[in-house]
């Protein structure tokens, strides 16, 4: 790939196309490169909010095409602008190259990044050459705005929300948007996507669909209070239950996966949408986000409805085993809170994933060890639990990120350091290698001893056990065959 920074040697930008107040637009939005395959959420609330008697809207993903660069392309000869959604990590480098590719090809063209690293790095993203406006936070209105003063021919000084670059290359950092009621946009406009080709790709007939946005806890390895200033914004439970009800006509789907921070902030909210989906007698289960303070403060009532109306698995971040990290971290649970949510999950029979993470600045072995302690115990309490384990990676707009860049931690300086900077089969600098090793191998003999269900695994599971109980993982002889007889997959 061209070095992003020669790139932006080059910079220079074209003004905007003129166009006639009556002619229909065309907007091409472009997802990225990324694992997995949930629905362009980020692309469909943005696109959506564009009235489609004036907007020919066209998304991208880049995850569905054989060569996304030649499609985006293609459709760019009559469009007004392009958009981009982008992640922290390896989807810049593809952002980057698209538009690259795309300012190259139409040198007028208006290129606009959204989503989570914009919102945090607005100027540095526009050291990227072909890049002219970043948006920073929720995109509906303010990208609308955009769309609006391209089509007026104006300039984007005072477009709040966003940043761009002036005729003279500087940048220009508007005022921050106020964050608007989810409630008062457009409702999500599926036929932007091709809904059946996820399902395919996903192997089942699961929706993504986000019921809000932003979150109100502070929780320190997080960007969410960063960009969304703990606020919080969700659509009433009549219009969810409305728009499921149509979705799930349209597309039968089985499973909903919601993508919501946190879905469960309010509790009369959650049990007014699991009446929506029973007195609708909805046929599907769901998915979503909850923390265990959450679950504590629910009454088993409410939580007896979520399973009634199809409530199948909640992901409740643990995050440390050691109350003192949890503290450290902001998490505002306690372990008991843990413990009551695995509990009554048990109760109802409704799976957990119950991520963990390790390797926090200065983090104890003591700390460590603690949190392999409380992800073996919540393993061993129902099949239906998993600990996932990640390492901690000082991921921008965080509150720990801030603290150890204070201690003399240095941050990629620029979008292609940024682009290296991913959380496949990473850590930061604050795991040893003897702490890597001793995590890597709990996760190994905990996915054998709970998962191990092939031919070859299944004498090795009581072994798994025995060595999870004592945390014994020297000689891991049966980690080196599974490697032999199942090599781990090399991510490209
Ligand atoms: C689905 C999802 C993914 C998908 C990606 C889907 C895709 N687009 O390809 C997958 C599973 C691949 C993924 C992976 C990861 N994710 Co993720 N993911 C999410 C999740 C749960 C939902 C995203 C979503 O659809 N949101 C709904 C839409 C409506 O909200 P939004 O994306 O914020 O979009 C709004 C604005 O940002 C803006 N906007 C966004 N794009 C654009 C584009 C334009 C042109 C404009 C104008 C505006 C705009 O307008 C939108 C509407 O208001 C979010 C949490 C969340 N609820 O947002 C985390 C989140 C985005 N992920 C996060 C993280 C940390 C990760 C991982 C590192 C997790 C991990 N440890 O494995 C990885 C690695 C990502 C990578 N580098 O590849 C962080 C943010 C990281 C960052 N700085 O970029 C989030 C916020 C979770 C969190 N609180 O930590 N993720
Ligand atoms: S980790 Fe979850 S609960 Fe904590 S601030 Fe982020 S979104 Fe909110």
């Amino acid at each position: 790939m061209e070095s992003i920074r020669s790139m932006a040697s080059q910079l220079a930008v074209s003004p905007p196309l003129q166009h006639t107040a009556t002619q229909r637009r065309k907007i091409v939005l472009y997802n990225p490169k990324s694992v997995f395959f949930t629905m362009p959420l980020s692309l469909v609330t943005v696109a959506s909010q564009l009235d489609p008697s004036r907007f020919d809207v066209v998304i991208i993903d880049a995850r569905l095409e054989k060569d996304p660069v030649s499609r985006v392309l293609a459709e760019l000869k009559d469009a007004l602008c392009l958009g981009v959604t982008v992640l922290t990590g390896a989807p810049i480098r593809d952002a980057a190259t698209l538009s690259a590719a795309a300012k190259e090809h139409r040198p007028d063209l208006p290129i606009v990044w959204g989503g989570w690293h914009p919102s945090m790095f607005g100027v540095e993203c526009l050291e990227h050459p072909a890049v002219d406006v970043t948006v920073q936070g929720q995109g509906e209105a303010t990208f609308s705005e955009i769309v609006e003063r391209l089509i007026a021919g104006a300039s984007l000084e005072g477009c709040a929300g966003c940043t761009f670059r002036q005729p003279d290359n500087k940048p220009r950092l508007n005022p921050p948007r106020e964050m608007q009621g989810f409630q008062s946009f457009r409702p999500h406009n599926y036929d932007l996507i091709d809904v059946e080709r996820y399902f395919k790709l996903k192997g089942r007939r699961q929706l993504d669909y986000i019921s809000s946005q932003g979150c109100h806890f502070r929780c320190a390895f997080c960007a969410d209070p960063f960009v969304y200033n703990r606020r919080w914004e969700g659509i009433d439970p009549a219009r969810m239950g409305e728009e499921i009800e149509s979705l799930w006509k349209r597309f039968q789907f089985d499973d909903l996966n919601f993508q919501d921070e946190t879905f469960f902030t309010y509790s009369n909210r959650v049990e007014a949408i699991a009446d929506e989906f029973i007195s609708r007698k909805l046929p599907i289960t769901w998915a979503a986000t909850m923390r265990a303070d959450q679950c504590f403060r629910m009454t088993e009532d409410v939580f007896a409805k979520c399973k009634q109306s199809g409530l199948r698995r909640v992901l409740v971040g643990v995050e440390s085993g050691s109350q003192e990290m949890m503290d450290r971290i902001k998490k505002d649970i306690k372990l008991e809170h843990v413990f009551f949510a695995a509990e009554r999950c048990k109760k109802f029979d409704v799976a957990v994933h119950f991520p963990f993470i390790v390797g926090f600045p200065g983090e104890t072995d003591e700390s460590v060890a603690a949190s392999l302690d409380v992800a073996k115990r919540l393993g061993e309490m129902s099949p239906k639990f998993d600990t996932p384990i990640f390492y901690f990676r000082a991921y921008p707009g965080t509150e720990i990120t801030q603290e150890a860049v204070n201690a003399g931690f240095s941050l990629p300086c620029d979008l292609e350091e940024w682009s290296d900077f991913d959380f496949v089969d990473s850590t930061g600098p604050w795991v040893s290698a003897e702490k890597y090793r001793l995590v890597e191998r709990f996760k190994f003999y905990q996915r054998l001893s709970q998962r191990g269900s092939r031919w070859w695994q299944r004498p090795f599971r009581r072994i798994a056990r025995w060595r999870i109980n004592r945390c014994m993982f020297a000689w891991p002889v049966e980690k080196a065959v599974s490697n032999w007889i199942s090599p781990p997959v090399e991510l490209g």
